[in-house]
């Protein structure tokens, strides 16, 4: 059956059921009750061009259009499309949408990769890319040309936890004839669902939350049906395809995704809150907080706070490098949104790509830590931190 036909019945259903049952009714063939990893490269014909809707798996595979169709229902979209990783949905988002000669607007805080992507593949291919360290409608606003095709931000931002009004931002990208892309990754579609705020693509790197279990690398993006068929044309074109054990792994993370959010949240919530009293901690990133400049935008957007947080040390750089080795529970390593806790420095980990000299000015300097909350017991977390501040 057209999985968009099971999907539509789906429809008024919560985000958990839908969670753990969109696209994933029993298998057609046997009745197994759990999508089976259909691990082949290719589909037989009855006769050339005849098949059952799947041909070569470049092309469509069964376990990933159960995780297509799931990721697509889980952020309201009409379509979602599943990659290899994180920047292979970037990569195809950037190429089948820009040309040389056009432009993207982005918010200057956003993951390292996401930069270099920009800047060391598309900037020499004739795409410019514009940042603004403001990321208000009036900060984009500065930076967006008649060129400008694309507007594309992260909200919360990797690493600053900078939160950015999507509803704002759509309505300017739209006013320019721009399309709006949301990596929603920090957030993930239980907490926050941009196509809902007005924005044209959500970007996701699956290896986060969606996984929720830092056993998978991989990548999605959802949108409508038209911007999809662009960027389905080049993926297939192009490659980057994740195979089905891995579509297998997010599809099964995304069964527990609501109740792990709810745990991520409350457990970085109670660690915000505690860290921002300790006298060893000088500042604590969390949009969760009160004090945070975007916590009225984050309340109105999202459902909750998310389970990432970043802080400096009284002490800059060097306190931080003492810090660093001395976490039990938090592991010391990139990557976020699995159920364990880590511990990152981005300067020389997830952002060690962007020049020294413009990390410094964005804030991303050796001082600054970011910590992936994890579901564990949170007083074992607070005693882990708490003994590593010494
Ligand atoms: O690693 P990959 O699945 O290719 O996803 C890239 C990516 C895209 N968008 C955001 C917001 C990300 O944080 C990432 C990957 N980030 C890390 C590995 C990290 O530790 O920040």
């Amino acid at each position: 059956m057209d999985p968009q036909c099971t999907a539509a019945k789906w429809e008024s259903a919560g985000f958990a059921t839908r969670a753990i049952h969109v696209g994933q009714d029993a298998d057609p063939a046997t009745g197994a009750t759990v999508v089976p990893i259909y691990a082949t490269s290719t589909f037989t014909q009855s006769a050339p061009g005849k098949h059952k809707g799947y041909e070569y798996s470049r092309s469509g595979n069964p376990t990933r259009t159960a995780l297509e169709t799931c990721l697509a229902s889980l952020e309201h979209a009409e379509r979602g499309l599943a990659f290899a990783s994180g920047l292979a949905a970037t990569n195809a988002v950037l190429a089948s949408l820009l040309q040389p000669g056009d432009e993207v607007a982005a918010s200057a805080d956003l993951y390292g990769g996401t930069f270099r992507l920009l800047e060391r593949i598309f900037r020499p291919w004739g795409v410019t890319p514009r940042y603004t360290d403001d990321a208000s409608a009036a900060g984009f606003a500065s930076i967006v040309t008649p060129r400008t095709k694309l507007i594309w931000i992260e909200s919360p931002t990797n690493p600053l936890l900078q939160i950015i009004d999507i509803a704002e931002i759509a309505e300017l990208a739209h006013r320019y004839g721009a399309k709006l892309a949301v990596d929603n990754t920090f957030a993930s579609p239980y907490l926050q669902q941009p196509l809902r705020l007005g924005a044209d693509l959500v970007i996701h790197s699956t290896t986060k939350y969606l996984g929720g279990h830092s056993d998978v690398v991989g990548g999605a993006v959802v949108g409508s049906k038209e911007l999809l068929a662009a960027i389905q044309f080049y993926q297939n074109a192009a490659g980057g395809v994740p195979g089905p054990f891995d579509c297998y792994l997010v599809l099964r993370g995304l069964k527990t995704l609501a109740v792990r959010m709810e745990r991520h949240c409350a457990n970085a919530m109670e660690l915000a809150q505690w860290l921002q009293t300790h006298p060893r901690v000088e500042t604590v990133y969390y949009p969760g907080l009160p004090n945070h400049p975007g916590h009225a935008v984050a309340a109105k957007q999202m459902r909750g706070f998310g389970g990432m947080i970043s802080m400096r040390l009284r002490g800059g750089a060097d306190a931080a490098r003492a810090f660093l080795p001395k976490t039990r529970l938090f592991s010391l390593a990139e990557s976020l949104g699995g159920v364990e806790s880590l511990v990152c420095h981005p300067a020389t980990m997830t952002h060690a790509s962007i020049p020294a000299e413009m990390r410094h000015a964005r804030g991303i300097d050796d001082g600054l830590i970011r910590l992936s909350v994890g579901i564990e017991d949170v007083a074992d977390l607070r005693a882990d931190l708490q003994a590593a501040l010494g």
